[in-house]
C-alpha cells in the first residue's frame, strides 16, 4: 500500500508553501516594565534583517518555536514575547496591571530596547486584535500588518464563542464546557467562568481553567482532535490562558466601546496590510475579517476554504508564508 501523503495543494491546484526551517533565538531576556511584570522576549532570525514583531493569541497564550517559522530567518529580524502573565513572563497568570493598553506599552518598550524605528506587526486571533490596537495607538511605528483569523473582540464575537453560536457546531464539546457551571448561572457563561477563574480556591480555578481551555482546544482545528495542541491539557498553561482570556473578555478588551477597533480603521488605511482568514474558523468566524476588509478596501484579503482557526492549518501556513515574503518588499 502506498501511504505517502499526497503533495499539499491549494484549492487552485498550486502547491502549498510550508513553514521555514526551525531556528534558535539569537538572544532572549526579561524586560522590566516598572510594575510587577517582567516580560520574556526573544530575538530570532537575521540581526541585520527587516524588523518584525510577532504577537501571540489568547490573550493568555504564549510564544512557541513554530511562530518564528512563518518568516524567512535569513531576511527578517524577529521579536517575539510572552504577554503579561503568559508563558515565561513573570508572574505567571497575573491579572494585575494586565490590560490591552499595558501590552501596547510593552510592545513599545521592546521596540525601543531593540533600537527599531518601525516594524511589521504579525498576529493571529487575539494577536490580530492586539496588532490593530497597537497600530491605532502608534501608526507611525507600523510598516505593515499581517493579520490572521481576525478577532475584533466585539460582544457579537464573544456571544458566538462563549454563549450562543459555536455550541451549535460542537454540542459534544459544549457539554464539557457547560459542566462546571450550574444551570442557574448559564445565562451568563463569561460571568460564571470569571467568578471561578478568580476564585481563591485553586481547585475551583483549576477545574474551570481546564474546561475553558479544552473548549478552545476542541474547536480550534478543522482537522479534529488529533490537531488539538497538547498544551491545552497542561494545567499551568490552561490556568494562565483561561484566567487572562476571561479577564480581557469580561472587560470588553478594555476598549472604549464595543466595536472600537473597527472605528480606528480610517487612521490605518495607509498601512500595507494582509488579512488571512479561514472560511471554517469556528473560534473567530469570518464575519469580523469581512467587516474589517469592507472598512479597509486597500487591505489584501485571502480566504482559505479548507481550514479552521489554528495557525498551523496547511492552507493558513501557505497564505501567511506568502504574505511575509510579500511584506519583505514593503
Ligand atoms: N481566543 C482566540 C485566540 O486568540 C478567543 C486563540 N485561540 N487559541 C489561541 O489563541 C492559542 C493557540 C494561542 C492558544
Amino acid at each position: 500500500m502506498d501511504n505517502r501523503k499526497p503533495p499539499m495543494t491549494s484549492m487552485t491546484g498550486r502547491s502549498r508553501r510550508s513553514l521555514y526551517p526551525d531556528n534558535e533565538p539569537i538572544s532572549f531576556g526579561w524586560l522590566p516594565t516598572g510594575g510587577p511584570h517582567e516580560v520574556y522576549y526573544e530575538e530570532c532570525g537575521a540581526p541585520g534583517g527587516k524588523p518584525c514583531v510577532i504577537l501571540h493569541g489568547g490573550p493568555g497564550g504564549a510564544i512557541n518555536p513554530t511562530m518564528r517559522r512563518f518568516f524567512d530567518p535569513s531576511r527578517w529580524r524577529m521579536a517575539l514575547f510572552d504577554q503579561r502573565g503568559c508563558g515565561r513572563s513573570r508572574p505567571n497568570a497575573s491579572l494585575q496591571d494586565n490590560t490591552t493598553w499595558a501590552l501596547i506599552e510593552d510592545i513599545e518598550r521592546l521596540r525601543v530596547r531593540m533600537s527599531i524605528e518601525r516594524w511589521t506587526v504579525f498576529g493571529g486571533s487575539w494577536g490580530s486584535t492586539l496588532a490593530l490596537a497597537y497600530a491605532a495607538v502608534h501608526p507611525e511605528r507600523v510598516e505593515a500588518l499581517i493579520l490572521r483569523g481576525v478577532f475584533l473582540l466585539t460582544q457579537k464575537e464573544l456571544r458566538w464563542f462563549y454563549q450562543d453560536g459555536a455550541c451549535m457546531l460542537f454540542p459534544d464539546a459544549w457539554e464539557r464546557f457547560l459542566a462546571p457551571i450550574p444551570v442557574e448561572e448559564r445565562d451568563d457563561l463569561l460571568g460564571a467562568y470569571h467568578r471561578r477563574l478568580t476564585s481563591p480556591d485553586p481547585a475551583v480555578q483549576g477545574a474551570a481553567a481546564a474546561a475553558w481551555s479544552r473548549w478552545e482546544g476542541d474547536t480550534i482545528s478543522i482537522r479534529g482532535p488529533e490537531a488539538r495542541p497538547s498544551k491545552f491539557n497542561e494545567p499551568e498553561f490552561a490556568t494562565a490562558f483561561a484566567r487572562i482570556e476571561c479577564h480581557y473578555f469580561v472587560n470588553g478588551g478594555f476598549f472604549d466601546h464595543d466595536g472600537w477597533l473597527l472605528d480606528q480603521v480610517e487612521r490605518l488605511r495607509h498601512i500595507p496590510t494582509w488579512i488571512v482568514q479561514s472560511r471554517f474558523d469556528v473560534v473567530t468566524p469570518m464575519d469580523a475579517a469581512w467587516r474589517l476588509k469592507t472598512a479597509w478596501p486597500e487591505a489584501r484579503f485571502e480566504l482559505v476554504w479548507d481550514a479552521g482557526h489554528a495557525s498551523t492549518e496547511p492552507g493558513i501556513v501557505d497564505a501567511l508564508v506568502r504574505a511575509t515574503d510579500a511584506a519583505l518588499k514593503v
